[in-house]
Parts: C-alpha cells; structure tokens; sequence
C-alpha cells in the first residue's frame, strides 16, 4: 500500500496565510493606535496565544485567521466613534459615471415592481408593519455627497438622498441596545451591521441617487448607505430588515472578508 505523505503545513501553507492575513489587517487598519495593537499580536506565537489555536493544519489556520477577524472585528467596534464624520465632497466632485458592482454583472440587476414592493421589518422592534417606498419618502429626508470605497480597488464619490436610518430605526421602535442589524436583498445578497455604525448620523436608507430615484444598478428600490464602512457592507436592493442579538455575517463576511469593514 502506498502511503501519501502530507506536506508539512506549517512551513509555507501557514506561513503564506499569515502573510496574507497581515496585508489584509495591514490594510484595514489605518489609526496608528490599531495598528500598533494588531502588529505586536501577529507573530506567529502572538497568533497562536491571541486565538487558542496551534497552528498545525490548514483547518487550523482557517480557525484562527477567522477568530482573528473577529478580534479584528471588536477592535474596530471599540475604536468606531459614533460621533466622528466622514469627509464629505462638493458636487463639483462626483465621479461620472458612478461605477457599478455586485457579485454578477450589470445586465443582470434585478428589477424590483415598485407597485408591489413592501420592506419587511422584523425582529427586535415594536411595530413589524411593512412599508411602502411613498411612506418612506414621506419622512424627512437628507443628502450626502460621499466617497464609496470598494476592496476591488476602486473607490467613487456620489450623491445619494434618503431617511438618516437612526431616524427609521426610532419610528419602527428598534430596541437599539441590540447588537445587529441585518439585511436581505432582492438578489440573495445579505449582510448585517453594528448597531453603533446603523445610527450613525451619516448612515442613510438611501432612494435617490444624485437627486433621482435611486436607479436599478444602483441598488432600486433602497440601499443602505455607509460612508463609514466598505462598499460591500453597503446593502442594495434591501427587501427586509431585521434587528437581532445573533450574529448573522453577510455575503461576502462568510466568504472571508472582515465583518466590521470600516473603510
Ligand atoms: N444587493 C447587493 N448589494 C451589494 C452588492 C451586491 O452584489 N448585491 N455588492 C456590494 C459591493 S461589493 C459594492 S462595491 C457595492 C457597489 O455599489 P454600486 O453598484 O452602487 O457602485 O454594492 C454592494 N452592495
Ligand atoms: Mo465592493
């Protein structure tokens, strides 16, 4: 019988991974105080004692890079001030045409029939009734002109119009002492945020883009959006809102990338 021997994954598997992890810390991670406190626990034996792994296989390694994005995660979450506010551009600075992303290509965003569109509401909150977009364009609404950031490597200023979400989250009774809120989008993507982050003065439940109804590809008939966090972590198409103590992760979270996604 012939044996196969496994090649050892300590040395370079391990090693790579690491490496990967710190470029991708490295990159989230801009205040000198994060920094400081993320490179002195990324040794290899930093690594090890700050998530209770033996790094000695690949499954190994997966456990202890995702514990260290959810260290990263509560870092992020101690160090987010929910009073400090993102830069904001004049008009003059909009980049046109505004670039589109999803996880398909543009010919396959969804169309949502305005005429049958409700806005599910569940979990923690008072009142669980659906909402109509007229309903939600009748509450007081604000403009942000903002720098969208995309780990693809791009990054756009746009304009987006809608209801500060705090304000949406008070009006349906939120308990906001709950850690998340979550989202379900028409085209199966889904993701969840910081209750801090979700009250945000700059936190929008965006439906117009550049003074127009909020445009298809642009996420119709609302998006989430966040100038405070990465582009994936902004939400489009959202069907349904839900506020929980459970962690739910998102789309692109379970496939590996940070779940704070402060930009
Ligand atoms: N519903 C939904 N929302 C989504 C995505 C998606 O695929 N589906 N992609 C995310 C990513 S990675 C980015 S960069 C932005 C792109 O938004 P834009 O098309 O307005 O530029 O949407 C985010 N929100
Ligand atoms: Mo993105």
């Amino acid at each position: 019988m012939k044996l196969f021997k496994r090649p050892s994954l300590v040395g370079i598997d391990a090693d790579a991974a690491l490496c990967e992890a710190r470029k991708l810390i490295a990159r989230k991670v801009e205040q000198p105080a994060r920094r400081a406190f993320l490179q002195r626990s990324l040794s290899l034996g930093g690594l090890s004692m700050l998530t209770g792994c033996s790094i000695s296989d690949n499954a190994s390694v997966e456990a202890a890079l995702s514990r260290i994005s959810r260290i990263n995660d509560e870092v992020q979450g101690w160090l987010f001030d929910p009073s400090k506010l993102a830069p904001t551009y004049p008009e003059s600075m909009i980049t046109r045409p505004f670039p589109f992303n999803a996880y398909y290509g543009e010919s396959e965003v969804r169309q949502v029939d305005e005429a049958t569109y409700r806005l599910e509401v569940t979990g923690l909150v008072a009142d669980k009734r659906s909402w109509r977009l007229e309903e939600l364009r009748a509450m007081a609404q604000q403009d942000q002109v903002t720098r969208h950031i995309c780990v693809e490597g791009w990054s756009a200023i746009g304009k987006w119009g809608g209801v500060p979400f705090g304000d949406f989250l008070r009006r349906i009774g939120a308990d906001t002492q709950a850690k998340y809120v979550g989202f379900k989008c028409a085209d199966d993507y889904y993701t969840s945020i910081d209750m801090a982050t979700a009250l945000h003065p700059q936190t929008l439940l965006a439906l117009s883009y550049d003074g127009q109804p909020l445009p298809p590809k642009y996420g119709f008939p609302m998006k989430l959006r966040m100038p405070t966090k990465l582009g994936y972590k902004n939400p489009k198409h959202i069907q349904a809102v839900f506020v929980s103590n459970t962690y739910s992760g998102g789309y692109w979270e379970d496939q590996g990338y940070n779940w704070f996604g402060g930009s």
